[in-house]
């Protein structure tokens, strides 16, 4: 990492990455070892080896920016903000969830940190995003709406569809495609025709620029260009970032189909302490204070395993309310 000439963010901006970046890959542990020990029974995508993409990302995205994100997503929420208590309630099902445990995993939303939707539709985030910004764009805001995906979704229709028409309507979004090299269970030249996924962006008349997506200043400067430009005005572009995933597609899955010693190498090369060590050496933070972010991550963690434990399941009664917008039911019924 950090062979990077750009030039270096604040120091704060440098930090906040750090702080993300750790709240993510702490969260993962805590949480493959709560489902392990069985107090929650959920499907879990893990982020882990992703965790520079969003928090370099998110930093120069304020609460009012939008994002709409997949199944392998927390990483994507937990950047943007979304309160870590909200995340464990839903995730686990119960009522204290942002989408009262109704939506599960899948299905997180928080308008309030700007968490538009949670998709497990491949593809889907990405004419969803466009939706919300030009919703934006009609009404004047300066916001800006980032899709994130995967490598796989960008072989989908919905993926081509909706950069042609953001370029064409100039839509404020910035497509952010996590190319961590697989799709489920197939490597990624066995599906995709392009050499790389950045490249198709030249069909659609916008920016397209593939980045090391676990460099975090490399990841922070493309993004934030990116973000500054539609932002201005100047309509929609296309980053691929460069990563591995950790930990297979979904909890319980055996990597039988990954080449041999491919995710140990990743894992050798752990974007989070290679982050923190860089921090520590080029003098911008001190291990205490390193610490002292981690142990207060540790401790809202705590807070947020008890609170979901601790929270009640839906009520019977909410089965059918938040399912249509008001008064649509009635209509629906007559
Ligand atoms: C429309 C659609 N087709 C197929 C699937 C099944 N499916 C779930 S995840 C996945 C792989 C997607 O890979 P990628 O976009 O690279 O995301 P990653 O899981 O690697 O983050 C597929 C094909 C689906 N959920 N939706
Ligand atoms: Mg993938």
């Amino acid at each position: 990492m950090s062979n990077s000439t750009r030039s270096v963010p604040a120091r704060s901006t440098l930090i906040e990455m750090y702080r993300r970046m750790a709240l993510i890959k702490l969260n993962d542990e805590r949480f493959r070892a709560v489902i392990k020990a069985g107090k929650i029974v959920a499907p879990y995508y893990s982020p882990r080896g992703q965790e520079v993409i969003p928090a370099a990302v998110s930093v120069s995205l304020s609460d009012t920016d939008y994002i709409c994100t997949i199944y392998r997503g927390i990483h994507d929420m937990l950047a943007k903000g979304l309160p870590v208590k909200l995340l464990w309630a839903e995730i686990a099902g119960r009522a204290t969830g942002t989408c009262k445990g109704k939506g599960g995993p899948m299905h997180v939303t928080h308008p309030a940190t700007g968490i538009m939707v949670t998709t497990g539709v491949v593809g889907s985030s990405l004419p969803i995003a466009n939706g919300l910004a030009l919703a934006t764009q009609i009404r004047g805001e300066k916001r800006v709406t980032i899709a994130y995906f995967g490598d796989g979704a960008s072989n989908i229709g919905a993926f081509h569809e909706a950069l042609n028409m953001a370029s064409i309507w100039k839509l404020p979004v910035v497509f952010v495609c996590q190319n961590n090299r697989y799709g489920e269970h197939t490597r990624y030249e066995v599906t995709t025709s392009a050499r790389q996924i950045a490249d198709r962006a030249a069909g659609y008349g916008m920016p397209g620029v593939r980045v090391d997506g676990n460099d975090p200043l490399a990841m922070h400067a493309a993004a934030k260009e990116a973000i500054d430009r539609a932002r201005d005005g100047g309509g929609p572009a296309l980053i691929e970032a460069m990563t591995f995933r950790f930990h297979g597609h979904v909890f319980g899955d055996m990597d039988g189909y990954m080449k041999k010693g491919e995710k140990e190498e990743a894992m050798a090369r752990d974007p989070v302490p290679a982050w923190r060590n860089w921090l520590l050496e080029n003098g911008h933070a001190s291990e205490g204070e390193l610490q002292q972010i981690e142990a207060s991550i540790q401790r809202e963690l705590d807070a947020a395993v008890e609170f979901a434990l601790a929270s009640p399941e839906p009520d019977l009664s909410e089965l059918m309310t938040d399912v249509f917008a008001p008064g649509a039911a009635q209509e629906q019924a007559a």
